[in-house]
């Protein structure tokens, strides 16, 4: 597209404004003349071929467009006769040059980077006119019908609105009105507004009225209007613009949007905390200090803020920005919620929302991918766990057996008021493993075969893996375990201190269990320990005391030991459905350790609610074998009810379509 500004004009109502130069070089800020902000403004927005033309001083604008140093095509078209022709002859004059689209505005015409945004998205062509101005009494006025634009010109006041000389025309229609000047023309009618040409084809192109309602687009004739102008745009200028991110890989999609945001006002970019982007997408792989650090260094980024939660309201409270940006795709879904409250906080203060076309780009969601594909690298996950500690203070911990159920654990979100839930990470229960062999749960399933589950879910999931060491099995052996989970990028192993065959806790004393002396545990704790190769790996010590009904001290005791001997955290495991003794032994434990982190398995003890197991001073809540006790019953009522109707139309409305279910499979 190629703008063509309309120059050829004298200027003569300026005054001595206009006694050295076009009308068009005004100064209209410190910074800026009517002409360098028109040409900036088209080549931020991607316009950057203009035909120019030039009456008097026309040397002097050629020469100033040159020392402005944009990366513009210029075309300049001098009209000889501008003293005694209007704007019609320059645009004759200019003819061969504009035989595309075109971006047609007068030369004295001051408008926002929202104006010309609208004007150049618009489908179909368009001429700007403002619905909430009054009607001037000697300028532009347009006849509308229909939303189209019938008649341009300073005499018709009935359903007419404000109009200014601001169009963009498709070939199509400009060529008509390009062929109707060119009559006038021939008919040596050059002393009036090209728009008479317009007039007179009566409605065959067709423009429309691009309402711009209460956004600066304003002509400035005289001495006065430069007044009112220069202070609407200072305005303009002071304007602050408010969006959030929540990315760590800044890729051209994003420096587009901010770039469209900036032409806005003065952008504040927001960036979501960790805790928040966990929340409700994926651990982020950069930290919130550093993606911070990045926005800072982009072009046009006036300041850059923290936002805490998705909800915007506590920066949209602090700021109170002018405007918002966000994609169109918050309309929906999830989002809907924290759009809605940002519409109301905005409604409350008087602030706009501006909401750009959300497109799904295929190159950006490869990187997206591979990002996805980054986490789940021993390396970049193992850590993790240790972050999302310190971040959250609780971390939720479900239960996978096997990749499908991983990818259940990985993608399951819910959404409520505007916020997101999901699990943090990912348990390898040793019930659950062994269950889903259909064998018992006493160590039987060996070391490797347990790798080969934990191998399935990690192929295919990012988040932190907590696995269930059981016993530890011998210390010797214990120390090769330790190594082959750091190795994989697991993030804690749980060992109980139990010794001899191990059997499952739920059973308690109703079958025979030992504890492991205190000593030896330690010794196992010990050699873990110094197996390691790095300072993520979290060997946690599970205390059997209260399954075993050793009592409260014996629990203590032996946390206190396991702590001295390198546990990085304490499990304590109750099978009673009343939770006071987890309560006692976490109350007694904090008293003496307010930093080891707590792990709990409420299986039993299931009535208390994460946000009290926090208050409480627990840390790791592990959902540990719930997933399998909701499959089982389903899959044998699928059994029992093709067996018993000799066919499997009656259980089909309780089976998921497989279409569905491979939805939950990467690359399907
Ligand atoms: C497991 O899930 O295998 C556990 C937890 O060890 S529990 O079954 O509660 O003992
Ligand atoms: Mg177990």
């Amino acid at each position: 597209m190629k703008a063509l500004i309309l120059n050829s004009g004298m200027g003569s109502r300026m005054g001595v404004l206009t006694s050295e130069h076009p009308k068009c070089m005004t100064k209209i800020s410190p910074r800026e003349t009517i002409l360098s902000r028109q040409l900036t403004q088209l080549c931020d927005a991607g316009v950057k071929q203009v035909v120019i033309t030039t009456g008097l001083f026309g040397h002097v604008l050629e020469a100033y467009c040159d020392s402005l140093d944009l990366p513009m095509e210029y075309t300049f078209v001098h009209n000889p006769d501008y003293r005694i022709t209007n704007y019609i002859y320059s645009i004759y004059l200019a003819r061969e040059f504009l035989d595309d689209e075109i971006l047609l505005m007068h030369g004295d015409l001051v408008f926002e980077n929202e104006v010309l945004d609208r004007v150049l998205a618009s489908k179909s062509s368009c001429m700007t006119v403002s619905s909430t101005l009054p009607l001037p009494e000697k300028d532009f006025k347009a006849v509308i019908r229909d939303g189209k634009v019938l008649k341009v010109g300073v005499h018709f006041f009935e359903d007419a609105a404000a109009a200014q000389a601001l169009y963009h025309l498709k070939r199509e229609d400009w060529q008509k009105w390009l062929k109707e000047i060119e009559t006038f023309v021939a008919t040596d009618r050059l002393t009036v507004y090209a728009e008479e040409a317009l007039n007179a084809i009566g409605g065959a192109a067709n423009i429309a009225a691009l309402d711009v309602r209460d956004l600066l687009c304003a002509e400035i004739d005289d001495a006065q209007d430069l007044a009112v102008v220069s202070r609407r745009l200072k305005e303009v200028e002071n304007r602050t613009v408010y969006m959030c991110f929540s990315t760590d890989l800044i890729h051209g999609g994003h420096i587009e949007i901010i770039r469209k945001a900036r032409r806005l006002g003065k952008l504040i970019v927001g960036v979501l905390s960790d805790e928040a982007v966990a929340s409700y997408k994926r651990f982020p792989l950069v930290p919130c200090a550093e993606r911070m650090k990045l926005f800072e260094n982009i072009a046009g980024v006036s300041r850059v803020v923290e936002q805490r939660t998705l909800s915007y309201r506590e920066n949209l409270e602090a700021y109170r920005p002018d405007i918002v940006v966000h994609g169109d795709d918050w309309c929906a879904g999830f989002q809907k919620p924290v759009r809605d409250e940002v519409v109301s906080l905005l409604k409350s203060y008087g602030g706009k929302l501006i909401e750009f076309p959300y497109s799904a780009n295929e190159e950006y969601q490869e990187i997206q991918k591979r990002q996805r594909a980054d986490l789940a690298m021993p390396d970049l996950r193992r850590g993790r766990l240790k972050r999302l500690l310190e971040m959250k203070g609780l971390v939720t911990v479900m239960e996978a057996h096997d990749g499908l159920t991983g990818l259940i654990v990985e993608d399951t979100v819910v959404h409520e008021n505007g916020g997101a839930r999901q699990f943090d990470a990912m348990w390898l229960s040793s019930l659950c493993d062994s269950t889903a062999r259909g064998k018992p749960d006493i160590e039987l399933v060996d070391m490797t075969s347990r790798f080969r589950t934990l191998d399935d879910i990690m192929e295919v999931t990012t988040k932190p893996v907590i696995f269930d060491g059981d016993t530890g099995g011998l210390t010797e052996h214990f120390v090769y375990t330790v190594r082959s989970l750091e190795r994989m990028g697991v993030s804690m192993v749980i060992i109980e201190d139990k010794t001899g065959l191990k059997k499952n806790s739920l059973f308690g004393t109703e079958v025979e269990q030992t504890q492991a002396p205190v000593d030896e545990f330690c010794r196992k704790i010990r050699a873990g320990k110094n197996a390691l190769r790095t300072k993520d790996f979290m060997i946690c010590a599970r205390i059997e005391s209260l399954i075993l009904e050793k009592g409260m001290e014996d629990a203590l005791a032996r946390a206190r030991a396991f702590v001295a001997a390198g546990a990085d955290a304490v499990m304590i495991h109750s099978r009673k459905k009343d939770p006071a003794e987890i309560f006692e032994f976490i109350d007694r434990f904090r008293k003496e350790d307010p930093a080891t982190p707590i792990v709990l398995v409420p299986t039993s003890f299931n009535g208390v609610r994460e946000e009290e197991w926090k208050a409480r001073g627990a840390n790791i809540i592990i959902y540990a074998n719930q997933l399998m006790r909701a499959a089982v019953p389903a899959v044998r009522r699928a059994a029992v009810s093709i067996l018993e109707n000799h066919r499997a139309e009656e259980c089909d409305a309780d089976l998921m379509p497989f279409k569905e279910i491979i939805r939950l499979i990467p690359g399907e």
